[in-house]
């Protein structure tokens, strides 16, 4: 920690308010002394009296949360109870520190909301909860199952949506669980990164990204349209380190964020121009004969072509006026960003969250490229990466019963399905559009959805339209949710299954921004009567078996470390440079090779260069070139913005009681001058509405966000009916089809009017 953020940190301890809360978190926990804050305790915990009295045992664990940083944590535990959590030292990547939602886990674990047994509702959204045995549940979910295969022939009526609620490797045991029924119906897809995704595999053939950690040789950083200051506070270090080695630092975003704040330079882009900005600075590098004309000959195809068309088509002047940037300091930052060495650019998920943000992302990547920064230890067109999650996958891979039947496949039905080489055996499971989950199952017929199963997914939170997803709900004959906390898809189901979190279960996890593994032991017991996603599966299918033999095929008794470890192999061992899992109780390990992506200029690509022209893309429907698309057209007077929290990750966190100390309410951040003009002032409530739907909610003023936008975060909070899910509906992102199965939703090109309550 610099002195600079002791500083802060200590300032902010000064405030009685901030210490009392912290202290009420000590306390709470039963702990101290241990604290990464050390210097907390004499102050405060020996005021209070508290005294470390040691003789913990220690477990390894690992933040499952879809997060960029994904922290290898530390846990301990006294008399089979769990006192406190810290980052694991050993990963030079979390480096003793866990975020402010890491820190709250504790109450997490022991949350006296949890869900602690399986129970069923009277009436969805009735809250009339009556506490069921296990027995009781899995017979009443295995008979809906048999009465739906009798009256269909098959499972495709059962649909399952899991996505980002614990990426633990054996938890794709759910998506195993439904493979053993028969073939199903599979929400695909992610609303997360595909148009990206998509957009650096026409580039380059893969997302692959540097290790995070090299960006400290970087010599110029521009983060665009990412918020790492909130959701990757752990690479904050390494841009801090990189500026004090004399990088400069860029941020690019409609909103003054944190990130922002911390940058040296902050342009407020007109939202979705993206692609206008990055292109005309990719002209004036032309202009300027800064292109790196060696490695584009030696390693790129399609250069002149992109080129040409910079020439005919991009000028600064056009850039300036569709970003909102001022021309000069566009000019300004290209000659900087060309001459520096090397540059990097960290390409946010926010920013591709847009009709046209694949295609953004490319031109992005195209900058990138031409400067000579791909392949380069400390530069790089940075996204996001899977290299290393080449685990077995033994939870997901399962058989179908003996005769299943199935989805006769898009191939058959003459519909172009280019995710799939070839469709495989006859029958495939039913795909849709998770990004358009409402939508998809008031629409399937043949057989319809009757059956939802829930699991690592908040829908009704999360998903998009939600008065579509009511209704979409209302069609189900039984909804089925497996999570920890009472949460407004659970409301609305008929069964809930209680399941463990990290600390009681064993499992594996890697990152897809970081080079790190760790493994995740079990710390405590299962609470109550939580039970893991696999062993879950296995108690279902034992239950199914024994009313009907043969009708699922996973394993009935699991034993779920045996399963942890039945996902590695030699691959992931010599990756990490390993003989054993048991060697990761010793510390998370970081990969050994694979950590600078296209260093050796070999790329993914048909061609095997980089391709700025893209024969592929063009054969997917998009532009060979990186070119300009425009945005979506407003439908309504104000842009709409619902980006990512900082106490909270998606519907986690925010929930709990601690967290709720420091962020009690949600806002909605409108400019002074959008709110003057609707008579609205501080603290008032207000109504925001568009074609989707509404919100009633509690207005911030504040020209961190542009006067032609509002924002509000997405969120859960118990306590309040908010949700901004009324507000965004399900238009796709351009790209994502190609790797991901669906494309990317828009979720920032919404549009929406606010007046006083
Ligand atoms: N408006 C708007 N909507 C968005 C976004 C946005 O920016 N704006 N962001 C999108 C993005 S990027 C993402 S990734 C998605 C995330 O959407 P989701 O994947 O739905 O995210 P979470 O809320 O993190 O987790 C879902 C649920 O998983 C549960 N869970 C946690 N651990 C386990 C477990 O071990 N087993 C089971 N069965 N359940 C568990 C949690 O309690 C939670 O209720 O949201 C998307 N939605
Ligand atoms: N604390 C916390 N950490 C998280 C998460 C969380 O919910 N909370 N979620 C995790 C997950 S699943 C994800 S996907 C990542 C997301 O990580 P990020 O991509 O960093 O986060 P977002 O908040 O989705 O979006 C980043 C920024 O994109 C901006 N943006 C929106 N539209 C545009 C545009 O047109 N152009 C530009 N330049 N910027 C734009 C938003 O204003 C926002 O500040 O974070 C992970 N980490
Ligand atoms: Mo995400």
């Amino acid at each position: 920690m610099s002195q600079w953020e002791k500083n802060e940190i200590e300032k902010a301890l000064d405030c009685p308010m901030t210490r009392r809360r912290f202290m009420k978190w000590l306390t709470a926990a039963g702990v101290v002394s241990a604290m990464p804050c050390s210097f907390l305790i004499p102050r405060d915990a020996q005021a209070a009296g508290i005294v470390y009295e040691g003789g913990y045992e220690t477990f390894r664990n690992a933040c499952p949360r879809n997060c960029y940083d994904t922290c290898s944590i530390v846990t301990y535990v006294k008399d089979g109870v769990a006192k406190f959590v810290e980052g694991a030292k050993e990963s030079t990547f979390t480096r003793g520190g866990l975020c402010v939602k890491g820190n709250s886990y504790i109450r997490r674990l022991y949350s006296p909301d949890r869900i602690k047994y399986p129970m069923v509702q009277q009436g969805r959204g009735t809250g009339n909860w009556k506490r069921v045995s296990w027995d009781d549940a899995l017979t009443r979910i295995s008979e809906k199952f048999f009465e739906m295969n009798e009256k269909d022939g098959s499972m495709l009526g059962l649909a399952m949506t899991k996505y980002s609620g614990n990426f633990g490797i054996t938890n794709y045991g759910v998506e195993g669980l439904m493979s053993s029924l028969g073939y199903t119906t599979r929400l695909v897809g992610t609303p997360c990164w595909p148009a990206g995704i998509d957009a650096q595999n026409y580039d380059m053939g893969n997302m692959w990204c540097n290790d995070p950690e090299d960006m400290v040789d970087a010599r110029y950083v521009i983060l665009w349209g990412v918020n790492p200051a909130w959701c990757s506070v752990h690479t904050m270090k390494y841009i801090y380190e990189a500026r004090q080695r004399g990088a400069k630092i860029l941020c690019i975003d409609p909103v003054l964020t944190q990130t922002a704040a911390k940058a040296d330079e902050y342009w407020q882009l007109s939202t979705g121009e993206d692609g206008a900005l990055a292109l005309g600075m990719a002209r004036h590098i032309l202009d300027k004969g800064l292109v790196d004309q060696d490695w584009v000959a030696e390693n790129s195809i399609g250069f002149k072509e992109f080129a040409d068309y910079l020439k005919q088509e991009v000028t600064l002047e056009w850039a300036s006026e569709k970003s909102g940037i001022p021309a000069r300091r566009i000019a300004r930052v290209a000659e900087e960003f060309a001459t520096a060495d090397p540059a990097t650019i960290w390409i946010g998920y926010g920013m591709q969250r847009h009709v046209n943000g694949g295609a953004s992302v490319r031109s992005i990547d195209a900058l990138v490229a031409m400067t000579g920064n791909v392949g380069k230890i400390g530069g790089g067109a940075r996204y996001g990466h899977l290299q290393t999650w080449g685990f077995n996958y033994h939870a997901m891979i399962q058989q179908p019963p003996q005769g299943a039947k199935g989805y006769l496949g898009k191939a058959a039905k003459g519909e172009f399905d280019f995710t799939k080489k070839s469709e495989g055996p006859a029958y495939t499971n039913r795909t849709l559009n998770i990004n358009k989950t409402a939508r998809e199952i008031l629409d399937a017929t043949d057989p319809p959805v009757r059956a939802l199963w829930v699991s690592c997914k908040n829908p009704m939170n999360q998903d998009f339209d939600r008065n579509l997803m009511e209704k979409a709900f209302k069609k189900l004959e039984l909804v089925v949710v497996v999570d920890q906390f009472f949460n407004p898809t659970v409301e609305q189901a008929d069964i809930v299954l209680p399941v463990t979190t990290l600390f009681e279960e064993w499992t594996v996890n890697a990152g897809y921004w970081h080079y790190w593994l760790s493994l995740n032991e079990q710390a405590v017991k299962p609470l109550h009567e939580a039970k893991s996603n696999i062993e879950i599966a296995a108690a279902l299918s034992k239950k199914m078996n024994e009313l009907t033999p043969g009708s699922c095929t996973f394993p009935t008794d699991i034993d779920t470390k045996d399963w942890m470890a039945k996902e590695f192999n030699k691959g992931v061992y010599d990756l990490f440079g390993i003989n054993s899992w048991k060697e990761l109780k010793n510390g998370p390990q970081k990969a050994k090779t694979n950590l600078l992506a296209w260093g050796d200029g070999k790329f993914g690509t048909p061609s095997g260069k980089y391709e700025f022209k893209s024969d592929l893309c063009a054969e997917h429907g998009f532009n060979a070139l990186p070119k300009y698309v425009a945005g979506r057209k407003p439908y309504d007077k104000l842009r709409l913005l619902t980006p990512h929290t900082k106490f909270g990750l998606h519907s986690q966190f925010i929930n709990l009681d601690w967290m709720e100390e420091f962020n009690p309410r949600p806002y909605v951040y409108i400019h002074p001058e959008t709110a003057r003009a609707r008579n609205i002032a501080e603290g008032d409530r207000v109504r925001v509405k568009n074609k989707t739907g509404e919100v009633t909610i509690t207005a911030s003023l504040t020209d961190n966000v542009p006067a032609d936008a509002i924002l509000m975060y997405e969120a859960w909070f118990k306590n309040t009916p908010y949700n901004c899910q009324n507000l965004v509906d399900d238009t796709s992102a351009d790209m994502g089809g190609y790797k991901a199965g669906a494309p990317g939703v828009a979720i920032h090109d919404q549009f929406a009017d606010l007046v006083k309550a």
